[in-house]
């Protein structure tokens, strides 16, 4: 065993990006053993592995972790990405939640009938300009510093730029009326960990592609 954590998941980004996301800025480096097929899973259930028989399931330090916010909340703790108490934790949890729902949102888009596209597409760019951007970048204002909580390096921030990235893939723009977001984007995109993931040939997956969301479809019955 070679110590770094094993992802077990499907090779896009789905529910697993997040996590690849917040490895990749605590500077973790990561193995993934991807499922490809429905036999894959059924073998990884069989194998009684996936406690409550879904994925993403993440081995780390001698645990078969699955659920996605417990493992992200791990991982966000371990590697300092949490907060110095108890109430910067609490606004980071609140700030990765809006950012979570958000992702949310576009994380079904693929996976929805034509016809529910463009009402959908509307929807995201609506959400994000009216209820997600305004409040960060409010955040931003208020403290008047470069990251979104307590002046230092967060979980809350690796999830933002996230969702602004996943965003502009849909609507280039979408950061016109917010400066401040602008600013930020450039400044965490630059921190070094974050800036490899961002190059090519890292583990960063891509936007879905139609054999990708067939084979999700195959796998997972969605
Ligand atoms: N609460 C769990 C979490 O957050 O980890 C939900 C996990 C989940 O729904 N996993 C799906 C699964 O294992 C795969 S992600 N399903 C099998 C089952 O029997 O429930 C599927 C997905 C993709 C992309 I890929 C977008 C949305 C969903």
């Amino acid at each position: 065993m070679s110590g770094k954590p094993k992802l077990h998941y499907v090779n896009g980004r789905g529910r697993m990006e997040s996590i690849r996301w917040l490895l990749a800025a605590a500077g973790v480096e990561f193995e993934e053993q991807f499922i490809e097929t429905k036999e894959d899973l059924e073998k990884l259930l069989s194998d009684g592995l996936l406690l409550f028989q879904q994925v993403p399931m993440v081995e780390i330090d001698g645990m078969k972790m699955v659920q996605t916010r417990a493992i992200l909340s791990y991982i966000a703790a371990k590697y300092n990405l949490y907060g110095k108490d108890l109430k910067e934790r609490a606004l980071i949890d609140m700030y990765v939640e809006g950012t979570t729902d958000l992702m949310g949102i576009i994380m079904y888009l693929p996976f929805q009938p034509p016809e529910a596209k463009e009402k959908n597409l509307a929807l995201i760019t609506d959400k994000a300009t009216t209820r997600y951007f305004p409040v960060y970048e409010k955040v931003l204002k208020d403290q008047g510093q470069d990251y979104l909580v307590g002046n230092h390096f967060t979980w809350a921030d690796v999830h933002l730029l996230e969702a602004i990235l996943m965003v502009e893939e849909y609507k280039s723009d979408i950061l016109s009326k917010f400066p401040l977001l602008q600013a930020f984007k450039g400044r965490i995109s630059n921190i070094p960990t974050i800036k490899k993931f961002l190059q090519p040939g890292s583990q960063r997956k891509p936007p879905p592609d139609e054999k990708y969301i067939a084979q999700v479809k195959q796998i997972f019955n969605i």
